[in-house]
């Protein structure tokens, strides 16, 4: 294991946080999974980083905002994972991603990381989980974390940041499932983003008719309308008292719950795996 032991990169990190060190250690929380949690730094990090979740349909602009935000925090050390259940790591999308982050950001103080499907095994919730925990022991001030779409997946991830924004888009179309999911009960703010566009009044108002929801229309492009929603995170950042928040049981459950249920899945598609390419009638029933 030598240098790429995760207690090693704990202490390594927490003596001189580089860029390259923490790549690392990110690797290493991957690979460790859930185990990580048997580190104090992990299980109980002294520092909280304040958690931004960003979820909304495909291409409604999330990484665009957040883009915009990272602008808005520039004197903060920011996290940033990607959760893209669609596209391999590899993906051009997710690449895309990255350079859009960067172009308007590059910043020493920015990381970003993206977390793709890993072949068919599941386990994007745990990683996404796990990663937040390591940001938090890497001291990071905000964490944001991205996912696309509005699935039990998405509210599973969404259920351990402070904060949650949802984006929505004039051409999103079926607007009414999606403030029916459960994605909408857990967001704190509705923007709709591309309000340059024809058709974002209109979608504001059936939102609003719908639901009491704070509704922000900004567009990321264009940067109007992102001001006021920075400032509703300022203040939920010093405000909200999300460091209690965030170690209430119910909430840790939910955690332990959500690790729990992507462990088993695993397993699950595992032995179905094993079933499908089985080579004799006692491995087809999972006999040794
Ligand atoms: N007109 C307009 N286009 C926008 C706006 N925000 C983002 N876009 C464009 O919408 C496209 C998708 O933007 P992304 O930021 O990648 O959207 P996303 O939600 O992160 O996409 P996925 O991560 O792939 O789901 C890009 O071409 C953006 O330039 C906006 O406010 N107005
Ligand atoms: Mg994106």
């Amino acid at each position: 294991m030598g240098g790429d032991d995760l207690g090693e990169l704990l202490a390594a990190v927490a003596r001189e946080p580089s860029s390259a060190k923490l790549g690392k250690l990110l690797s290493a929380v991957e690979r460790e999974g859930p185990r990580a949690l048997r580190f104090e730094e992990i299980l109980m990090p002294k520092h909280l980083s304040f958690r931004i979740g960003i979820t909304g349909p495909p291409g409604a602009g999330k990484s665009t905002l957040i883009a915009q935000i990272l602008k808005r925090f520039s004197q903060k050390r920011v996290g940033v994972i990607a959760v893209d259940p669609t596209s391999p790591i590899t993906n051009g999308a997710v690449l895309g991603d990255r350079i859009r982050y960067t172009e308007s950001t590059l910043n020493q103080n920015i990381f970003i990381r993206s977390l793709g499907t890993r072949g068919s095994l599941g386990g994007l919730a745990a990683h996404a989980y796990l990663l937040a925990r390591a940001f938090d022991a890497c001291k990071f001030d905000i964490t944001i974390i991205e996912t696309v779409g509005v699935g039990q997946v998405e509210v599973d991830v969404m259920n351990v940041a402070d904060v949650v924004i949802l984006v929505l888009v004039p051409e999103s179309g079926d607007s009414i499932q999606i403030m029916k999911s459960g994605v909408t009960e857990i967001a704190d703010v509705i923007v709709v983003n591309k309000s340059d566009r024809p058709g974002a009044d209109s979608l504001r108002r059936e939102i609003e008719a719908q639901i009491e929801k704070s509704v922000l229309s900004i567009s990321a492009t264009e940067n109007t309308g992102i001001d006021p929603l920075a400032e509703w995170l300022n203040s939920a950042m010093n405000e909200l008292n999300w460091r209690e928040m965030r170690v209430a049981p119910k909430k840790l459950q939910a955690e332990a719950v959500a690790l729990k249920r992507d462990e088993i899945e695993a397993e699950i598609k595992k032995a179905i795996h094993q079933i499908e390419t089985a080579d004799s009638l006692k491995s087809l029933f999972l006999l040794k």
